[in-house]
């Protein structure tokens, strides 16, 4: 069977930026086994040859009614696949899947009948919201950064904005590249009801939010950005952790320093 990518250079750029984005999760080891996953609407690259392709798969029931998908289509990580197989061949381990008219099921168009990630309906929830907003966001991504899962492990990073501010000032990129911040959920059980939610609700003011002891969801308008935020704020974390390694708590950018890069950037406060 041909490819849905052949002869459709946009949307082939897309996935090739998904699968470029794996291997980095990989390399990085933020994804160990099957862990992490991207999801990508995709909607403005399907044709009305997309539109007639016929289903590959039974209707999936998202067990929530997300109307603002109503014709959507994604991109979706296959459930139990890896990052490091995505990279290399990202639409055997990944799907392009259609949302109902009823905005309760999903079917799978494309190239082959792989099962989207368990945290589809999270995923999905997320994307509805944005499209309820009109945000121009369009990719989701969950991964296990190192540094910044094991500054979730003490509760003194865990209050409002602490990592955030902590994160911003250990070198000035960062605030420029993720002008909102990190936000905090307490754990809570990976692919539940009350996580999908809590992330909701946190990503009204948050870019990237931290799962605690689990992992960091992000949200961006492709893949790549998505990613570089994640990247700036671990990078930072890692700053933090190596001066801490070398026996000494960095100083950190002084506010002064902080709030003449804001104003210098333009960057919210
Ligand atoms: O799907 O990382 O938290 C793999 C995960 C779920
Ligand atoms: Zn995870």
């Amino acid at each position: 069977m041909e490819s849905i990518l052949k002869n459709r250079p946009a949307l082939e750029h897309e996935i090739m930026q998904v699968a470029e984005v794996a291997g980095y999760l990989w390399q990085k080891g933020w994804a160990e086994r099957n862990g992490g996953n991207i999801t990508v609407n995709i909607t403005e690259h399907v044709d009305d040859a997309i539109r007639a392709l016929p289903a590959i798969s039974a209707p999936v029931a998202m067990g929530v009614h997300l109307p603002h998908l109503k014709g959507c289509y994604f991109y979706c990580k296959g459930t139990q696949k890896r990052m490091r197989d995505l990279a290399r061949c990202p639409m055997s381990n990944g799907s392009i899947i259609r949302i109902t008219d009823d905005c309760e099921h999903y079917e799978i168009v494309a190239d082959q009948a792989v099962k989207p990630t368990s945290e589809l309906p999270a995923h999905l929830s997320v994307h509805n919201y944005l499209l309820a907003k009109g945000s121009p966001y369009r990719a989701s991504l969950h991964t296990h950064p190192i540094e910044l899962v094991a500054m979730s492990h003490s509760n003194s990073f865990l209050e409002k904005d602490v990592a955030t501010r902590l994160l911003w000032s250990m070198i000035p990129e960062t605030k420029a590249f993720c002008p909102r911040g990190l936000g905090i959920i307490p754990y809570m059980l990976p692919g539940s009801v009350a996580l999908a939610d809590a992330t909701l609700k946190e990503l009204d003011d948050y870019d990237v939010v931290m799962w605690e002891k689990h992992g960091v969801f992000a949200v961006d308008t492709d893949i790549m950005s998505a990613f570089d935020q994640v990247d700036v704020l671990n990078k930072s974390a890692q700053i933090y952790i190596a001066s801490k390694s070398m026996g000494f708590t960095p100083d950190g950018m002084s506010d002064e320093q902080m709030a003449e890069m804001t104003r210098a950037f333009n960057l919210p406060k």
